[in-house]
């Protein structure tokens, strides 16, 4: 085997941080857009909007967390305030605010509803923050920044443990005219001091916009990409060439986010209750945000009275059915892998079918493309295979090819069929395939960063 390139040689050794590596546990989650918009049906407010507007008078947050734990998803994050400047929560630091509302004549908070509803049903919560701020008197000068930074406490100090900060790049200009400047470094220092475990988002350095907001990933969703790259491009990011390409851009790990919403826009807006996504659409999206190496932020947002309604639950039900279905009987458990590595014992293929910590290890790389057979003693019909990298040592798998044996007996010749070609494994791959009936499977690493690793390998 030639050496690697170095710079392939360096990605092999970019891994992510513990709270990126919690997070990827998380896969789907929601997204509730809420707020002043709610109220005058608009997708962005300028800011004007009179706080008299806002009156959810049948909000009900413990419905929305139902809901999303009934669909799958293991958290949500809030509109705390979008670019309008309108607080959800009764921030000190602006009048701009449910406070200043004749919701619960001033004295509810939306933030402390939801993140309660969120902890009572095992969700985890996060808040997106918008920077762009059009109500703000400050927006466009260096106040702002203090401004901003002191929301940034309430929410981080008031609400307990909390996910995500979710920013986007939206930037405005100021009454002054000018464009704000923002102190990014300082909030995400902030945010680090007050919620360590916190993922910063987007705009921030833990996970990347995957570039568009319909839903759709790029063939191949790389974790570690480098530095400086363009978001809303759809170029590949994180391949051997594109590596290569990138010569002294620092690498790093940053995962995808997919943020889409089951309707056509961010804020619920009646006319659109038509445009409410079907089941096999968000399923699809599931499969090729999920299963291809990205997390899914699906937005529900909740309706003037401050409930989902009733055409989003429908379809969100289903679409937690559904999966549950479809994930309901790992067929590989308590099956025998073998594989055609020697190094390592402790990481035997039989590793990658073992619940927990374990995995598999193909030790380092030499002429032979490691390989894993799995034999789950007996045919049965099969249409999913869901593949894991153990991607707390990195990612490393560039490239792989996945057979299954047309023979089905217990003995005799294999008689290996191609299933499917692909590059990206990372946290969680999962392929899609006209149901067959088989009884072994086998994973050819194709190329790889040295060496190759396994931590599940699944049958549905
Ligand atoms: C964008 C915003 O401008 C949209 O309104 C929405 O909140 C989306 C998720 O982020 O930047």
């Amino acid at each position: 085997m030639p050496a690697l390139h170095p710079k392939v040689a360096e990605a092999a050794a970019v891994m992510p941080s513990p709270r990126q590596l919690a997070w990827q546990e998380l896969e789907f989650y929601a997204f509730a857009h809420f707020g002043i918009n709610t109220f005058t049906d608009r997708e962005w407010g300028d800011g004007t909007e009179s706080p008299a507007l806002f009156n959810p008078d049948q909000l009900d947050c413990r419905q929305w967390a139902k809901v999303f734990k009934a669909a799958g998803m293991r958290g949500m994050i809030l509109t705390a305030k979008h670019h309008d400047g309108f607080c959800l929560w009764p921030s000190k630091v602006t009048a701009h605010s449910v406070a200043s509302s004749p919701w619960k004549e001033g004295r509810g908070d939306v933030v402390r509803e939801a993140a309660a509803a969120c902890a009572e049903f095992g969700l985890k919560f996060g808040i997106y923050l918008s920077p762009w701020d059009r109500n703000a008197a400050s927006y466009g000068t260096d106040e702002y920044n203090d401004f901003f930074k002191a929301q940034l406490r309430e929410l981080c100090t008031n609400y307990g443990e909390i996910f995500c900060l979710w920013f986007d790049g939206a930037c405005g200009e100021g009454k002054n005219g000018k464009k704000q400047v923002y102190d990014l470094q300082g909030y995400f220092d902030l945010i680090r001091e007050l919620q360590p475990n916190a993922m910063i988002s987007i705009k921030g350095p833990d996970v990347r916009w995957v570039g568009n907001e319909a839903g759709v990933c790029r063939s191949s969703e790389w974790s570690v990409v480098p530095e400086g790259y363009k978001d809303s491009s759809f170029w590949d990011l994180g391949s051997r060439n594109a590596l290569i390409k990138a010569r002294d851009k620092k690498l790093r790990w940053y995962p995808a986010e997919v943020d889409v919403s089951i309707r056509n826009g961010w804020f619920y807006h009646q006319k659109e209750d038509i445009t409410v996504k079907p089941l096999s659409k968000l399923r699809d999206i599931y499969y090729k945000s999920v299963g291809a190496n990205a997390a899914l932020l699906l937005n529900v947002p909740p309706t003037p009275e401050g409930l989902i309604s009733k055409k989003d639950i429908d379809t969100l039900l289903s679409l937690g059915a559904q999966l549950r279905i479809d994930f309901k009987e790992n067929l590989a458990e308590g099956s025998l892998i073998t594989d055609n590595c020697r190094l390592d014992r402790a990481h035997a293929g039989q590793k990658a079918l073992e619940p927990g910590e374990a995995f598999w290890h193909s030790g380092p790389i030499e002429k032979t493309k490691p390989e894993l057979i799995l034999d789950l003693g007996d045919d049965y019909d099969i249409d999913k295979i869901l593949l894991q990298e153990n991607i707390a040592t990195g990612q490393q798998v560039e490239k792989f090819s996945l057979w299954y044996d047309e023979n089905t007996a217990a003995e005799g010749k294999p008689k290996w069929k191609l299933i499917e070609k692909n590059t990206v494994i990372g946290h969680k791959r999962i392929c899609r395939f006209p149901e067959r009936r088989l009884r072994r499977l086998r994973l050819v690493i194709e190329q790889a960063r040295g060496f190759a690793t396994i931590k599940n390998f699944e049958a549905y």
